[in-house]
């Protein structure tokens, strides 16, 4: 059997709840797609979320790596078609604020998920939940985690399926937030369920 790494972030900034955190609480153990799934929490840290992905790629060995990150804003599912090499935005869990620096010296401009996106979203759309492609991860830790898993099998010539996808707020968030669209957490898990069945 494979193994597909799946991962989600801690709560950050003033959102108290990541809905990241319960979708690959739920799935972890389970077999998706002869995919077996091995969940695991990242942290918001600039200097160390990056890195914390490649131990676990280096500790798990997938056959296949999906991210996963709040979008709180967003109305679809939306996987993401490119990580830039910029990391820039509102300050982190430690309150590290990053002003355009390159993740990677040496790196590319921009790298391509490997992750079948388009095929996701057909199936998403076609089984009744909102999705779409989307063009920019940001530059905040969601772009980052997704610049270095995609740097990392490129280097090492790992060829894997590789991405990040980003899910609006769940209800759950919705209610504890001001004014943010959201998706049940049935339909989230249910969402991230098809992806995998896309690989
Ligand atoms: N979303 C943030 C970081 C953690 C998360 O879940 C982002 O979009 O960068």
């Amino acid at each position: 059997m494979k193994k597909l790494l799946l991962t989600g972030f801690e709560p950050f900034l003033d959102y108290p709840i990541n809905p990241t955190m319960k979708i690959v609480e739920d799935l972890d153990g389970e077999v998706i797609n002869n995919y077996e799934v091995v969940g695991r929490i990242l942290t918001v840290v600039f200097s160390k979320s990056g890195k914390q992905l490649l131990n676990e790629i280096s500790d798990v060995q997938p056959d296949a790596v999906i991210s996963l990150g709040l979008a709180a804003g967003r109305h679809k599912f939306t996987p993401e078609r490119i990580a830039i090499n910029c990391n820039e935005g509102d300050p982190d869990n430690i309150g590290f604020i990053p002003s355009g620096e390159k993740i990677y010296e040496d790196g590319m401009d921009g790298l391509f998920t490997t992750l079948p996106i388009q095929r996701m979203v057909q199936e998403l759309n076609r089984q009744g939940l909102p999705a779409e492609i989307s063009n920019s991860a940001g530059t905040y830790l969601c772009n980052n985690v997704m610049y270095h898993a995609l740097y990392n099998n490129l280097i090492e010539r790992k060829n894997l399926p590789v991405g990040f996808i980003h899910l609006p707020a769940s209800h759950e968030l919705a209610i504890k937030h001001k004014k943010i669209p959201s998706m049940s957490h049935e339909d989230l898990v249910k969402a991230v369920r098809i992806c995998i069945e896309c690989l």
